[in-house]
């Protein structure tokens, strides 16, 4: 489709859950996104690739490597960029600290607001175990509590030395439909108590595909969303303020390709293609 709208500039850009590697990741949205909004600092959320569904069979199209070498374009020029993994791409999460292609990978980080507000960036998916036993927890307390986010990260090394696909929080939520809304609340609260234990005035998270700006108990709680199915941002104005960008409503109504896409190898320092048919070996 044909934009012909100026580039945007913010101050800061949150994405989140974009699941390259799997054929639900909207990469024309995104790729249309990138080249219409500009900003000082990117920070990626986390599940930008999809580690696990490479692993089970290797979607790559060009418009994957496209998005890639957006990115690190905009790094080259200058853009400082920062890449919080999450579950999905938790093959990064053992390089805290280092750079690929001038993008910096961390654990979590606070973001200073241009109003002086500080903000924990963190993508979530280690207060799973907390949502799913939320009042057991409660009741057991604080050691209980951090005891089961432990044993949490324990399992999903576990469990990735197995082979086996990490939990998935939203794919769980929408198999229990009724329930949805309770454990997103419930993931909200968790997330936002988080944040207070920080000292923070706000949290900014992904995971649950859930884009929403709202207060909670005093905590400006913020989820990017995701781009599999609502096309969502997060966008910092120069003053400081935040705003949700939902792109998907801005171009219109999603289209879907109607022609499977060719593979094409993989270009991301540090991630290699598919070496055999097997399957891809994420770092
Ligand atoms: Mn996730």
């Amino acid at each position: 489709m044909e934009t012909v709208s100026e580039a945007r500039h913010f101050r800061t850009l949150f994405i989140s859950d974009v699941h390259l590697g799997s054929k639900a990741a909207k990469t024309d949205f995104l790729l249309d996104f990138l080249k219409t909004h500009e900003a000082e600092t990117i920070i990626l959320v986390g599940d930008i690739v999809d580690g696990w569904r490479l692993k089970r069979s290797w979607y790559w199209p060009q418009s994957c490597n496209d998005v890639v070498q957006k990115l690190l374009r905009k790094a080259r020029k200058g853009t400082k960029i920062v890449y919080i993994p999450g579950n999905h791409d938790e093959f990064l999460r053992g390089f805290p600290g280092t750079h690929f292609g001038g993008i910096e990978v961390a654990e979590r980080m606070v973001h200073e607001m241009a109003d002086g507000k500080r903000y924990l960036v963190l993508h979530g998916d280690e207060f799973d175990v907390v949502v799913r036993n939320a009042r057991l927890l409660a009741y057991l307390g604080d050691w209980a509590y951090d005891t089961a986010i432990a044993i949490n990260v324990l399992l999903a090394a576990v469990r990735r030395r197995l082979g086996m696909p990490y939990w998935s929080f939203s794919a769980w939520a929408k198999l229990q439909v009724k329930h949805a809304v309770n454990f997103i609340g419930e993931f909200q609260k968790v997330v936002a108590d988080e944040a207070r234990r920080n000292e923070v005035d706000g949290v900014i998270c992904g995971h649950i595909h859930h884009a929403v700006m709202e207060d909670i108990d005093g905590i400006h709680y913020v989820n990017t969303g995701d781009w599999v199915e609502s096309c969502t941002a997060i966008v910092e104005h120069f003053d400081g303020r935040l705003e949700l960008i939902s792109w998907a409503d801005r171009v219109g109504a999603a289209t879907k390709r109607s022609e499977p896409e060719p593979m094409v190898k993989v270009s991301i320092p540090g991630l290699t293609g598919p070496a055999d048919n097997a399957g891809v070996r994420a770092a």
